[in-house]
């Protein structure tokens, strides 16, 4: 045999920017997870990624669903399986909705929703309404689909739904994103009174609604609200009326690495979504759904109240602790559930420059900037209390109190 005479490949060569494609040109990095390299190989307090406190993770029951599952399912827990989802956990989300199973959809952490979904709404130059700040995630997922960010103003109340009514009657606008329960980046909660013209406002604009909720069952303080979807599910007669699409997720109420969300909404969504899923990932692992539904009774309501009640106390903490060292002109949110809270500095402070002092300090948070879709917020930053022990609060807010004031020296 004589060996083919090819021309050698320069691998050095292959000019790789020009290879991608323009949805891959318009991925960039999560801010978050870039932070998360650092905080994890050092000796870092971190208020930075959004991880639920390991130390509450139900490590014992989760060992003991598995084997249930191994033993009641067999081979089948380990075999590929519908994309729809394990039925058993779509009808226990679609009772405790009051909607069908049609209407519900199992997903790969909500994240896959949130890419998946923009995939199928977002076409190139579509108006996303989306809050500022908003997830950068969301961002992240969206960008590649070419939309075009129109930022809705808020407050303390969460979106400025007067603002909203102008600006809707301003321009047409295809999706409306929102975190309507303890916000991430900001913590807060858009009011019921809001809820309710926020989805008058869209359903007469025709503007679909996409709620990111994966944080409303963890509330400390106040009272709970309902979500636009469930309202929508009143206001509208039913899932096949409603423009929202729900977007629920595992991760912060009972653990995040099994990676399982779902997602309810009108069927012709959802049987989009199953053509979308099968191209992205045929469907969500069957394991780790056989095992969510076998925690869902049994172990995720004292799941949540454990939860609710450590957050509780590491946010209060982390207010008290902020407003004891931070110096006079820095503001923060209070927020009543989640994992985030958002501060403000005087003008032309830049978080990202004080992200450097602070890691010094051995402390570590998310700059602001990244949250916005259109830029600024360059004096803002986003702390995340559910992670970080009290002693580490104490000691990780009186740092970054230094930081500032040396900062603002
Ligand atoms: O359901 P899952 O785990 O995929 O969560 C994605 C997600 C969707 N929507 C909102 C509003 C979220 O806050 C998240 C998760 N956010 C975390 C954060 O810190 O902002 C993710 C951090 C974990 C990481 O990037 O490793």
């Amino acid at each position: 045999m004589t060996a083919l005479n090819l021309p050698a490949l320069d691998r050095s060569a292959l000019d790789w920017d020009a290879a991608f494609s323009p949805q891959a040109r318009r991925l960039s990095s999560s801010a978050i997870r870039e932070i998360l390299k650092i905080t994890q190989s050092q000796d870092m307090i971190s208020f930075a990624g959004g991880l639920p406190a390991p130390e509450l993770f139900p490590l014992r029951e989760v060992r003991e669903a598995a084997n249930t599952v191994l033993d009641r399912y067999g081979p089948a827990a380990l075999q590929y399986s519908s994309t729809e989802g394990h039925l058993p956990l779509r009808e226990w989300l679609s009772a405790r909705a009051g909607i069908d199973a049609a209407n519900v959809q199992i997903m790969t952490g909500s994240q896959q929703t949130l890419d998946l979904v923009g995939k199928l709404l977002i076409g190139e130059g579509d108006a996303v309404l989306v809050e500022a700040p908003t997830y950068l995630g969301a961002l992240q997922s969206f960008n590649p689909y070419g939309p075009k960010y129109v930022q809705m103003a808020a407050d303390d109340e969460g979106i400025d739904v007067d603002a909203l009514e102008g600006l809707l009657e301003r321009q047409r606008a295809k999706l409306l994103y929102a975190v309507p329960n303890f916000q991430n980046p900001t913590g807060r909660t858009l009011s019921l009174e809001r809820r309710r013209r926020l989805l008058e406002l869209t359903a007469r604009h025709g503007v679909i609604v996409l709620e990111d909720d994966p944080y409303g069952a963890l509330r400390f303080s106040g009272e709970a609200l309902p979500s636009l979807y469930e309202l929508s599910l009143k206001m509208f007669g039913g899932p096949e009326h409603s423009h929202v699409i729900y977007s629920g997720s595992f991760s912060k109420v009972l653990v995040p690495g099994l990676r399982d969300a779902w997602v309810q909404a009108a069927s012709p969504l959802i049987g989009k979504l199953v053509q979308a899923k099968q191209g992205a990932d045929l469907h969500t692992p069957t394991f780790n759904q056989m095992i969510v539904a076998e925690l869902v009774e049994t172990v995720m309501p004292a799941q949540i109240e454990r939860v609710r009640a450590v957050y509780g106390e590491r946010a209060r903490h982390m207010m008290a602790q902020m407003d004891a060292h931070f110096p006079a002109g820095v503001t923060h949110t209070s927020p009543q559930g989640g994992m985030f809270l958002w501060v403000t500095l005087p003008q032309g402070l830049d978080t990202a420059a004080l992200l450097k002092r602070a890691v010094e300090r051995g402390v570590a948070f998310v700059p602001g900037a990244p949250f916005f879709a259109l830029g600024g917020g360059h004096n803002t930053l986003r702390l995340s209390f559910s992670s970080a022990t009290l002693e580490q609060i104490e000691r990780g807010i009186a740092a970054l109190g230094q930081s500032i004031r040396e900062a603002l020296a």
